[in-house]
């Protein structure tokens, strides 16, 4: 209810609701910790004030309520933490889905796109080089890799399977941006140099935003991107449509 008040979007991915009933929790100890603490503010203010206590008192408090609160406090949060929030996210870390059962897709940030780079029907993603960037090959595909000849690049576009558990690599080309999905709770960093899987399942059929999270210049309100969760179908025509026009057939030589 207060994830609802504070304007959470619907959950899309398989993860989502464990993210959700963590975020709750917080809200609820932060929604008691503000009233507690504000009204022991105020009561404070009003009780002490000057004209009822002309002359300062060094004695202090007496009773131990406080400190049993405090160690309350200190408890609950430590049990947050520990008992919900490590646990919750060493599970994420650890247990990616394998190739054969997820799909892989490189997310590459620059100013101010996301590239995304399916490694095509063979499963394989071709071989990259810097020299080899220009307009059109923006994530510098050999072009004398086989395994590279029927990858694809959409920008600012990732769309992936229902159901089909899905892993971003995410990197950089420039600064540092952020993969962020509220749809599906997640959001990491995309740091120039390393290339971090972010995995999720996709559970709802739709078009959802992806932001980038990370203040990376001028141009980054502009930074955004869609994610469509398509039937099987529609992807493959999807990557079938790009592979057409990033893989052109050779034209066939004029008879005579
Ligand atoms: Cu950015």
């Amino acid at each position: 209810m207060l994830n609802k008040l504070m304007g959470i979007v619907p959950n899309a991915s398989e993860h989502g609701l464990a993210v959700e009933h963590m975020l709750e929790m917080c809200h609820w100890f932060m929604l008691t910790l503000f009233v507690g603490w504000g009204t022991f503010f105020l009561v404070s203010v009003y009780r002490f004030r000057a004209s009822k206590h002309p002359k300062a008192d060094y004695r202090g408090v007496q009773s131990h309520a406080s400190t049993h609160a405090e160690f309350a406090v200190i408890l609950i949060e430590a049990t947050l933490l520990l008992g919900f929030a490590v646990p919750l996210w060493g599970k994420r870390v650890v247990d990616v889905p394998d190739q054969g059962e997820a799909m892989r897709v490189r997310a590459i940030g620059e100013q101010y796109a996301w590239n995304f780079h399916y490694a095509g029907p063979d499963g394989v993603f071709g071989r990259q080089n810097a020299s080899f960037v220009t307009p059109s090959n923006p994530l510098g595909l050999d072009p004398d890799d086989e395994a590279g000849k029927d990858d694809v690049v959409s920008k600012n576009e990732l769309h992936v399977i229902n159901q089909r558990p899905v892993v971003l690599e995410i990197t950089s080309k420039d600064v540092i941006h952020a993969v962020s999905i509220p749809h599906m709770r997640i959001a990491q960093d995309a740091i120039p140099g390393t290339k971090v899987p972010m995995w999720f399942r996709p559970i709802k059929l739709g078009k959802y935003e992806i932001v980038c999270a990370q203040l990376c210049g001028a141009g980054h309100y502009a930074m955004r991107s869609h994610i469509f969760v398509e039937k099987q179908e529609e992807f493959d025509a999807f990557q079938k449509e790009l592979n057409s026009m990033q893989h052109p057939a050779p034209a066939p030589t004029p008879s005579k």
